[in-house]
């Protein structure tokens, strides 16, 4: 018998458990105990059930390995790294463990007698849209990656009751629903009560002597919010690691109700509960823009501390030195500036939790703090109002203060009266109200600062971070962003994935670099290998005209050009420039210039940010041309435009491999990478594109003759932003005048007169950032040759199969080793068995 208090007989008990079988009549067993026994169904169920039943049936296949892995990185105390980040957008995970175990087979033999398919059960499962776009997005690409890799790597995250909203249109305007992914429950989340931390909010600062006669700062009187860790597996490609995605919840913890109770105001002590758990209840929903919230930056020190305090507290298990050498086990990579106040907490920790010195603790903070820059745009640059930190984070902030006393001490010895420079770096901007920089604090207590691409790499140290790269240059690099090919080709497009296989093995999903072995069969003599990709990319092509006449009620043809943009609205992606692009093929329709005509169908899908009103706008832009074009019939299928509610991670599974163009077209120096091309070029699309992010590293991979570049570059523009004149490009360029006449007529919004006016002045405006119409003619220009190209299937054929085979440098797993070999500095490990003297399956 074990006893309850027996914990440790209970564990090595635990540790020799059945690891079940993945036999097919296993699995058949399994699934029908999970659904009947466990769930408790037995005449019928709800679709979700059997989802649920297949989850569990996988999961039990997951967590042998889960512990291992994480017993194997406790017993050999291996350095790891800490991915921090306000976001992680998942999507599904049925799939993926699916194919990441190699169970697919099996699953679909054990279920053969059943009138549905696994790909029925998969589509049950509710998206975890724990993210905006491609900066979360790039989170849950690495997490699978440093698990392919077989990296000791955390993800650290916030678990949202709900993540990013659901969009609906309502006349062609973005309406928002509440996402409520939990609901159901998450079959692959494992609460750890166990681990709960507590956070400290409020309260003042204090300064004592201590024991030792020294004076310290104490923070005292806080409100105090529990962090309940919800554990999620992250499983490597058939490699036995399952890695751990942590994501915290708030609660309020027993003291602080009680005493609201003893005060006998239980509706208060209630209140209080529902006010400590709306730290974790939403995701914000803006991508590249600033929100400003109290809320938002209790989240962010919310997640920083909690995570900070685990990885304190696993660290303390194995070492013996205490925190000293702190910095050789750990790092931590700050996915943006979001999380950047983990520099000030983890010196507040070593300082007055362990009661280190300062300077000992700014060496150990700053060999262990990384940090990432997604954007170059100003307005998603966070500054935190002092006030708010004295309010919230007082002792946090004395910290700041201090390191930012230090840092204008070096500049001081190295620009002796430079005023204006110490002015520009310092991490607290003055004025009327004084604000804490968090981009200055992050790159101040960081050893390395990264862009995401290699031109945003360079324009980060020669325009916003040039101060500091010219004080800090050794801190500087470049880390080209990348995607997982499990999901991405693998698992999006298994049709593809199958006839790379059958002509270059296995071997390429583990290593991308393979994937080039693919060029030979570019050339138009396989001619075999041709029919089938086209074959395929038709079928992927069927698969995204069923979901976009589902969702939209429009037929695309699949015999015509697909031509997608899906990604975020805003205006710096230029959405407004594809739409010009459609007007014009449109007035060409209806002045009956068709000749040399390629059918299109044009397809735009992304959230606008609620609180962006000129992105919404654009997306009602979008739907009443398409609603003028659509229902046109002179215009059939020669065009089609639609928009897509409602992108998601699940959504681009289907959206990448049936497209042929990718509109990637944002105005040079804008995107700091773009993800979403690599996908596209992945699954065989070719890329309209400027030169911008990791556009310019695609171009160099496929070379210009399987690209169709457009535009400005970033210097043209510099040149050209004192005497941009709109109104003369419109006088000089009879398509666009034919364009902007049609729009300001009122022509796409008859019943709604003057609703687009604010759009159509911003494209005149002499100072519009986005410059879209400087790259109209040539935008206008490239679209023809690409639909030219198009029309010979041969040529569109091989530079379909080039793009795929020139994708390697993309896969995430590069841009991983990279982190790792420069940055975190890793060994790669595999899980053994477990060793029963030292079984501790707690962290
Ligand atoms: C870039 C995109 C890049 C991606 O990161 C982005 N940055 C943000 N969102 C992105 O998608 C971002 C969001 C909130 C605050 C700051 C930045 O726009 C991943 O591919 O180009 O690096």
């Amino acid at each position: 018998m074990i006893d309850i208090d027996d914990i440790k007989l209970l564990k090595l008990k635990a540790i020799d458990f059945n690891e079940p079988s993945t036999n097919a009549k296993k699995l058949e067993r399994d699934f029908l105990y999970y659904l009947c026994n466990h769930l408790g169904h037995f005449t019928n169920c709800s679709k979700y059930s059997l989802y649920e039943a297949m989850a569990l049936v996988i999961r039990d296949r997951i967590m042998g390995n889960w512990h291992r892995t994480w017993d194997t990185y406790r017993r050999n105390k291996v350095r790891r790294a800490s991915y921090l980040s306000l976001e992680f957008l998942i999507g599904r995970s049925l799939g993926n463990h699916v194919l990441n175990l190699d169970l697919r087979d099996n699953i679909d033999q054990a279920i053969q007698d059943f009138c549905f398919k696994l790909e029925g059960i998969e589509q049950q499962e509710h998206d975890a849209g724990l993210g905006n776009g491609g900066l979360g997005r790039l989170a849950a690409c690495f997490m699978d990656s440093c698990a392919a890799l077989q990296l000791p790597v955390i993800g650290f995250g916030l678990r949202y009751e709900y993540g990013i909203f659901r969009q609906q249109l309502e006349h062609g305007y973005q309406i928002e629903e509440p996402d409520h992914w939990l609901r159901e429950g998450n079959p692959w989340e494992i609460k750890r009560s166990e681990l709960s931390q507590v956070i400290h909010f409020g309260g003042r600062t204090e300064t004592v002597t201590d024991e030792q006669g020294r004076t310290v700062k104490k923070w005292v009187d806080t409100q105090d919010i529990l962090a309940i860790p919800y554990d999620v597996p992250v499983s490597g490609y058939q490699n036995d690691t399952v890695n751990t995605l942590r994501l915290w919840r708030a609660a309020a913890t027993d003291e602080f109700s009680l005493e609201e109770f003893n005060a006998g105001d239980y509706a208060e002590a209630v209140e209080q509960k529902n006010h400590a758990e709306a730290i974790t209840m939403v995701l914000y929903p803006n991508d590249t823009s600033e929100n400003g919230k109290e809320l938002r930056l209790r989240q962010q020190y919310f997640l920083a501390s909690a995570s900070l305090k685990d990885i304190q507290r696993s660290w303390k298990e194995t070492s013996s030195n205490g925190m000293t050498d702190f910095a050789e086990g750990n790092i931590f990579q700050l996915n943006d500036t979001h999380p950047s106040i983990a520099v000030a907490e983890l010196m507040r920790i070593l300082i007055d939790e362990n009661g280190m010195q300062w300077d000992q603790a700014w060496d150990i903070t700053t060999s262990c703090m990384a940090y990432t820059n997604h954007t170059l745009l100003p307005e998603a640059l966070e500054k935190w109002p002092v006030f708010l930190f004295e309010r919230l984070l007082p002792r946090v902030l004395e910290i700041i203060y201090k390191i930012n006393s230090q840092m204008l001490r070096e500049i001081s010895q190295r620009w002796p009266g430079d005023a204006e420079r110490m002015k520009r770096m310092s991490l607290v901007e003055e004025g009327a109200v004084r604000q804490v920089r968090m981009a200055h604090l992050a790159i101040a207590g960081s050893f390395s600062v990264n862009g995401v691409a290699h031109l945003h790499s360079e324009l980060l140290k020669d325009g916003l971070f040039r101060d500091f790269y010219e004080l800090w240059p050794e801190k500087f690099n470049n880390k080209t962003n990348g995607v997982t090919p499990r999901r991405w080709i693998a698992h999006a497009n298994p049709l593809m994935s199958s006839l790379i296989s059958q002509h270059i093995g296995e071997n390429w999903l583990r290593d991308l670099r393979q994937i080039d072995a693919l060029k030979k069969f570019s050339d138009p003599s396989e001619k075999k290998f041709h029919d089938t990709w086209y074959e395929v990319k038709h079928q992927n092509k069927e698969r995204l005209a069923r979901l976009v006449e589902q969702q939209c009620g429009i037929v695309f043809n699949p015999h015509s050009m697909f031509d997608v943009q899906v990604k975020r609205i805003h205006e710096y992606k230029r959405q407004l420039l594809n739409v010009l692009h459609v007007i014009h093929l449109y007035n060409r329709i209806k002045a009956g210039h068709v000749e040399n005509w390629t059918n299109r169908c044009v397809l735009i899908g992304g959230k606008a940010a609620p609180g962006y009103s000129r992105a919404k706008m654009i997306i009602k832009l979008i739907n009443n041309v398409s609603s003028v074009i659509n229902e046109d019939p002179d215009i059939g299928d020669l065009l089609k435009l639609t928009f897509l509610p409602n992108f998601s991670v699940s959504a681009m599974e289907i959206i990448a491999p049936g497209t042929d163009l990718s509109e990637q077209i944002s105005t040079a120096g804008k995107e700091a990478s773009g993800t979403g091309n690599m996908k596209f070029m992945m699954n065989g699309a070719l890329t309209i594109g400027t030169y911008d992010g990791a556009n310019i590293e695609i171009l160099d991979a496929v070379g210009k003759n399987n690209f169709f570049l457009f535009g400005h570059r970033v210097e043209d523009l510099a040149a050209m932003k004192e005497h941009y004149n709109p109104q003369s490009i419109i006088d000089g360029d009879e398509d666009l005048r034919k364009v902007m006449n049609l729009l300001e007529s009122g022509h796409f919004n008859i019943d709604e007169p003057g609703i687009f006016n604010d759009l159509i002045d911003t494209l005149k405006d002499r100072h519009d950032p986005w410059f879209t119409l400087a790259d109209f003619r040539d935008y206008i220009d490239t679209q023809q040759r690409a639909a030219d190209c198009y029309r010979d299937r041969q040529q569109w054929i091989k530079m379909s199969i080039m793009n795929t085979a020139c994708c390697g440098m993309f896969s995430s797993d590069r841009t991983i080793e990279e982190y790792n070999n420069d940055i975190w500095k890793l060994d790669q490990i595999k899980p053994g068995p477990i060793n029963p003297t030292t079984a501790e399956p707690s962290r």
